[in-house]
């Protein structure tokens, strides 16, 4: 089954967002299969994205990462990559449609609440990186009436 990671931000962790974010990927029918809150160090926030380094933000980004605690994520279903980043909303909240966690809750592409993987391959690799020790198998007794 398809996985993705999420990145709740520093700024959706101070707002209380993360009963929220949480909520609308379950009631979607996603799975929650890893969590942890963590604060990253510099090094890390670079490796995670080092796509972006040639970027004029990428300094900036990874200050803001690194800022304080983010929520660390891996959900699990059907499609969950694609899917999760229509959950999210485009990258500029301007721009983020209505319904979207984006669209609701950010108005700044810098202190825009939250992170999801791009690809399946990119999923594949930040799973790898935030969660080395991997993810506890286990099954929602809900599973059969999910999708
Ligand atoms: P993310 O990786 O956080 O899910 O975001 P994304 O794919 O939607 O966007 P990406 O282009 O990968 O950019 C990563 C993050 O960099 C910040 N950003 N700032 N100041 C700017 O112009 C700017 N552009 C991007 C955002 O926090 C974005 O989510």
């Amino acid at each position: 089954m398809e996985q993705t990671f999420i990145m709740i931000k520093p700024d959706g962790v101070q707002r209380g967002f993360i009963g929220e974010i949480i909520s609308r990927f379950e009631k979607k029918g996603f799975s929650l299969k890893g969590l942890k809150l963590v604060k990253v160090d510099r090094p890390f926030a670079e490796k995670h994205y080092a796509d972006l380094s040639a970027k004029p933000f990428f300094n900036g980004l990874v200050e803001y990462i690194i800022s304080d605690p983010v929520v660390a994520m891996v959900w699990e279903g059907k499609n969950v990559v694609a899917t999760g980043r229509k959950i999210i909303g485009a990258t500029n909240p301007a721009e983020s449609a209505p319904g979207t966690i984006r669209g609701d809750l950010a108005v700044e592409v810098g202190r825009n609440v939250i992170h999801g993987s791009d690809s399946v391959e990119s999923a594949r690799k930040e799973i790898a990186l935030w969660f080395p020790e991997g993810i506890i198998s286990w099954q929602s007794s809900l599973n059969q009436w999910i999708y």
